[in-house]
């Protein structure tokens, strides 16, 4: 049986272009034969009477269905619903994303199905790779917002596979469908930041993403809905989800855990020393980094592997005898250094007057050699993975 392909068109005045819109899907439609196409529009109630249109080409057509919103509900909140019903009530395998004013060159189409065939998830229709293309004639400000725009998010994103990101020509498997729906669920997707959150989400649970240039046309009728907070909640969309991701590697939370941990221990330093000779003031500080590297690390940086309370006080234990280890590893290093290299004036910072010598730099390599250990003992001891 073939495979039942909905190119779903979200309209919102589009009146003048329903009729162009069909007529051209309906010529790429004839020229491939090993699929059942439909085209579901998602009208939101266009006051131009778009829908009065596409009701006379249902007439016209067979496999030409209307989904009617009362009220503007922004791309994403249509996309959704057309989705839905083109799974369930449509049966939908595959479904194009395809705008209603023929910017989407239908005559890609097969090449996009070929890579859908071939294994690909998501094919995406893109604009800023070999043989792709924005208008020729739009504004050196435009060219460059949108180059410079799409430029910005590969390098954000550090993924440069995916050339395109916001282009709003798509062809989906349902089962990618129907995996990121629910996570799309919230309001903030209603807009077109579904466009750029749709791509992320796929990309990060491992879907696989393809490419197939074509020339984007600018629309002859109607206007643009893109409204200049599109940008704005693009680029703040996409720092949030680097931010998060970032924040989510295990070595960014270990660096970040032991940071606050020697400022900790600098404030309580000046602290103790009201009240303690030094001697106890500076180790009673060192403990009190020492107990909130210990919570951070338990809590936040290996959250996956937290300790069962009754351990704790053994863990502890040993959490302060392997930080003692690393405190060790520096001073071997200081001494050695000291002893084998010795102790040489290197060169003087400017403006603030700092003395670099060797000693510098046998507590710099120190610290680091000391917070490689930190790391060793912390995911191989006292943060152990459990075998299974
Ligand atoms: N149903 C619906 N369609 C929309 C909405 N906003 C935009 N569209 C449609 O989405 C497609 C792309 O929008 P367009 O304004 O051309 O965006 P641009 O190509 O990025 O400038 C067009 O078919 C629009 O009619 C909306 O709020 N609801
Ligand atoms: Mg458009």
């Amino acid at each position: 049986m073939s495979k039942t392909v909905v190119v779903i068109i979200p309209t919102y005045n589009e009146q003048a272009n329903i009729v162009p819109v069909v007529r051209e899907l309906a010529r790429v439609f004839r020229q491939i034969k090993s699929f059942n196409f439909h085209i579901l529009f998602v009208d939101d109630n266009s006051p131009d009477g778009s829908a009065k249109v596409i009701s006379t080409e249902i007439k016209r057509h067979a496999h030409i269905r209307l989904l009617s919103n009362k009220r503007k509900g922004g791309l994403g909140h249509a996309y959704k619903k057309g989705m839905r019903y083109a799974i369930q009530k449509l049966h939908a395998d595959i479904i194009v994303q395809f705008d209603g004013d023929l910017s989407h060159d239908p005559n890609k189409l097969p090449a996009m199905l070929d890579k859908i065939e071939g294994g690909s998830d998501m094919v995406l229709g893109s604009r800023y790779m070999r043989g792709g293309g924005i208008p020729p004639h739009w504004p050196p400000h435009r060219k460059f917002l949108s180059i410079v725009g799409n430029l910005f998010i590969r390098l954000v994103m550090f993924n440069f596979k995916v050339h395109d990101w916001t282009t709003g020509y798509r062809v989906i498997t349902k089962e990618l469908v129907e995996k990121i729906l629910p996570v799309l669920r919230h309001s903030a997707f209603n807009g077109y930041t579904w466009q750029i959150g749709f791509l992320v989400k796929s990309i990060q649970a491992g879907f696989k993403v393809d490419e197939v240039p074509f020339v984007f046309k600018d629309r002859t009728e109607g206007h643009s809905k893109l409204g200049p907070e599109y940008i704005f909640n693009t680029v703040r969309y996409i720092m949030k989800v680097r931010i998060e991701e970032i924040l989510r590697n295990r070595l960014v939370k270990f660096a970040l855990t032991g940071g606050t941990g020697a400022v900790i221990q600098l404030v309580t330093l000046e602290l103790y020393r009201n009240f303690a000779p030094f001697q106890l003031a500076f180790f009673l500080a060192i403990e009190t980094a020492i107990l909130s590297n210990f919570t951070l690390s338990n809590l936040w940086t290996f959250s996956d592997r937290k300790l069962k309370l009754a351990q704790v006080p053994a863990k502890f234990l040993t959490f302060n005898l392997t930080s003692g280890g690393s405190i060790l590893i520096q001073q071997l290093i200081a001494f050695l250094g000291e002893k084998y290299i010795g102790l040489l004036p290197l060169f003087t910072l400017p403006i603030i007057n700092f003395k670099v010598d060797t000693g510098t730099m046998y507590a710099v390599a120190g610290i680091f050699m000391g917070m490689f250990w930190n790391f060793f003992a912390y995911s191989k001891i006292i943060w152990k993975a459990k075998t299974k």
